[in-house]
């Protein structure tokens, strides 16, 4: 992916879950959500160096990976209108989205869900040995959930093609990392399995890529499994309505002043590949796309009652 077009894509996340979290303010959209603000480097910086055929699952904070891998951001917002043209026939919400012709496993509300699917998809790879490399996404508190301990062993033992990214953004819920977490550097668990691990600024759009790119390469090559620790920080509340009372607004003050966009904007005006003019027109064309994704949804239908029943195993 080109750097303009990731940045492209970080504003239409950002644009996104800023609309969702309005939309819910307004009464206009049901359920909850977990939105992703502050974190776009990573999922961004994830799916740019992922080829068309690698696999991805994610967790309960997945729109941003979910439309970094390339969703239609209307199917995925008429998902959480709970419209017919949604990833799931608006039946399933926020976290029940996937698409398997875009390599994208779906949303998991389990924390730590995803972890042991991703385990699986790359066995299926090694298996059929189809170069595909399976990521996965969770986050720093669902690194202390067992699946994660037996997903690393067996991945590392069988050499699976599979990338581990924890975002560490620096809370579980309201339980600050510094709470939750023995040792706060998750990267390190890795040793524990014989895999390579490392942590990387996760509000750096291109040290995000770059670790990945290398980490993907090594797995294409059967070298078998990494561990990345994406350092950032969830601008956003946990979920809808969270009145963040765990932590001061000086602290999120300070957090955004290292707003992964603004960074990135930062770099790419000195590299001179982007001017004043330009960073408007994009924030201008990233807005366009939310607010028709919006429309879309609202004139969408709604599923047809007499379908309730479908897709239904229990
Ligand atoms: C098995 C399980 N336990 C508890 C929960 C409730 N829960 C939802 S999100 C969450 C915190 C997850 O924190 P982290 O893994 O750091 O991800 P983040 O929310 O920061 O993206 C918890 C405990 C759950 N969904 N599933
Ligand atoms: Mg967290």
């Amino acid at each position: 992916m080109e750097t303009v077009e990731a940045y492209a894509r970080m504003l239409t996340i950002r644009f996104f879950e800023e609309a969702i979290e309005r939309l819910f303010r307004e009464g206009r959209i049901m359920g909850t959500a977990h939105t992703c603000i502050g974190q776009e480097a990573v999922a961004v910086g994830v799916a740019a160096a992922l080829e068309p055929q690698d696999a991805m699952t994610t967790t309960h904070r997945g729109h941003g990976h979910f439309l970094a891998r390339g969703a239609d951001a209307g199917r995925a917002m008429a998902e959480l209108f709970g419209r017919e043209p949604g990833y799931s026939h608006g039946r399933g919400g926020s976290q029940m989205m996937m698409d398997p012709s875009i390599g994208f496993y779906g949303a998991n509300g389990i924390t730590g869900g995803s972890i042991p699917f991703a385990t699986g998809l790359a066995l299926d790879a090694q298996i059929k040995r189809t170069g595909r490399v399976a990521v996965c996404f969770f986050g720093d508190g669902a690194s202390n959930q067992g699946v994660f301990h037996e997903s690393l062993n067996i991945a590392a033992l069988w050499k699976l093609p599979v990338l581990y990214i924890v975002e560490n953004n620096g809370y579980a819920m309201s339980t600050a990392t510094r709470n939750g977490l023995a040792d706060p550097r998750i990267a390190d668990r890795a040793v524990a399995y014989g895999m390579p691990g490392s942590t990387v600024n996760g509000n750096d759009f291109f040290a995000v890529r770059e670790a990945v790119a290398s980490f993907a390469a090594a797995a294409r090559a059967g070298r078998g499994p990494a561990l990345l620790e994406c350092v950032t920080y969830r601008l956003s509340g946990h979920s809808r309505g969270d009145p963040r009372v765990y932590r001061t607004r000086e602290e999120e003050a300070a957090a955004w002043k290292n707003d992964p966009i603004l960074l990135l904007e930062q770099r790419l005006k000195s590299e001179g590949v982007l001017d004043d003019a330009a960073v408007a027109a994009h924030r201008q064309a990233a807005q366009a796309r939310i607010d028709e994704a919006i429309r879309f949804c609202e004139t969408s239908s709604l599923p047809d009652p007499a379908s309730l029943r479908d897709a239904l195993f229990a």
